[in-house]
């Protein structure tokens, strides 16, 4: 079986590869240097599948050598790592400039210098901007607004590079607002789908940035892992050098999605509206054709109920866990 090495691998995403990859057999290692990862997303496979399968390295992208060292005796790699956020980044550009542009460069070096097969990298829809018409495909020229946008934007670009020029294979799949389970409801940076779920749950009265009439092409993590085991499969001639949407195909704006959800969750307050977010992209909107033709990629899970799941898991930890706040008051 092939040794993967996933970046990020305690994190959102990165954590469902990694369980992906180790339910079929294959070996992982999983990077993370925890930042925003969590150990708990991690241990549960560590005891089931044992430290011979997945070897977990507590390593931070910025750090050359240890990234190098990291992609020795590696057959592929998927790089979820990275500081995601549009506010963050538009708060503290360099922290995620570090984060996202050198770790991605140190990630293509060491991939390069230890023969590494393919890399498949979590590419970011927010660097379509605001310019194109919707839905939104791979041919348009880029706008990113945001520093992340521009970040993930350059790591697609290195991507081509070392493909052109050095031969690696890689593929970049520009997500589409992922969501589902395990993402982190605790940070002001936190996830839309992540934020409100945990707040609506406890009671508290989420906020929408701006009128609420954008929208986005929220995907479920199901959707996600698929289109990444897929990539890494496909044949070099279909897909090598090339970025990808990784989406659902069908937009909801922020306000059907407050709705959607309170109504699942039973909740009755009405959203209170703040100032609109820098760096904010007004609607998000995939055409995934190229996706389907040249991956074979079928996102199986549709917005709905991926939000039933979701929303079924926040409910599940927020009866286990110490929340504060009860969902009496709503
Ligand atoms: C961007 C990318 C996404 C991914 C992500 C990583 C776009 C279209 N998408 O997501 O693919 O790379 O960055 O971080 O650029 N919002 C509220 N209230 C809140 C929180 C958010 O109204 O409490 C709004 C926010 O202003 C935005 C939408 O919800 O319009 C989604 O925000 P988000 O932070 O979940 O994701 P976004 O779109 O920045």
């Amino acid at each position: 079986m092939a040794v993967y090495l996933v970046t990020g691998a305690a994190g959102f995403i990165g954590s469902w590869l990694t369980q992906a990859l180790v339910e079929r057999g294959d070996t992982v290692r999983a990077l993370d240097n925890f930042s925003t990862g969590k150990r708990e997303n991690l241990a549960p496979l560590i005891g089931k599948f044992g430290p011979k399968q997945i070897e977990l390295l507590e390593v931070d992208l910025r750090d050359e050598q240890a990234v190098a060292k990291a992609c020795e005796g590696v057959e592929i790699i998927f790089h979820e790592g990275a500081l995601p956020s549009v506010p963050l980044s538009v708060k503290d550009p360099r922290t995620s400039h570090t984060a996202n542009i050198n770790g991605t460069f140190n990630l293509l070096e060491g991939a390069r210098h230890a023969k590494v097969k393919r890399v498949v990298y979590a590419a970011s829809s927010s660097a379509y901007g605001n310019k194109n018409p919707l839905p939104q495909k791979e041919s348009m020229l880029p706008g990113p607004l945001s520093p992340y946008a521009v970040q993930k934007l350059v790591g697609e670009l290195y991507l081509r590079s070392y493909w052109e020029v050095y031969g690696l294979e890689t593929v970049a799949l520009r997500y589409f607002n992922i969501f589902g389970p395990r993402q982190a409801p605790d940070s002001p940076y936190s996830g839309v789908m992540a934020k409100f779920a945990s707040m609506m749950l406890a009671g508290e009265q989420p906020t929408i940035h701006g009128d609420g009439e954008q929208s986005r092409d929220f995907t479920y993590i199901e959707n996600v892992v698929q289109a990444n085991l897929k990539a890494a499969a496909a044949p070099a001639e279909k897909v090598a050098g090339r970025m990808f949407n990784c989406a659902c195909g069908k937009p909801y704006t922020l306000n059907e999605t407050y709705k959607l959800m309170a109504e699942i969750i039973g909740y009755k307050n009405p959203p209170q509206y703040g100032p609109p977010r820098e760096g904010d992209i007004k609607h998000s909107y995939a055409d995934i054709s190229a996706a389907r033709e040249a991956l074979g990629y079928d996102p199986k899970v549709d917005f709905l109920e991926g939000l039933r799941r979701t929303v079924a898991w926040y409910g599940e930890q927020y009866e286990a866990s110490s929340w504060s706040a009860v969902r009496t008051n709503t």
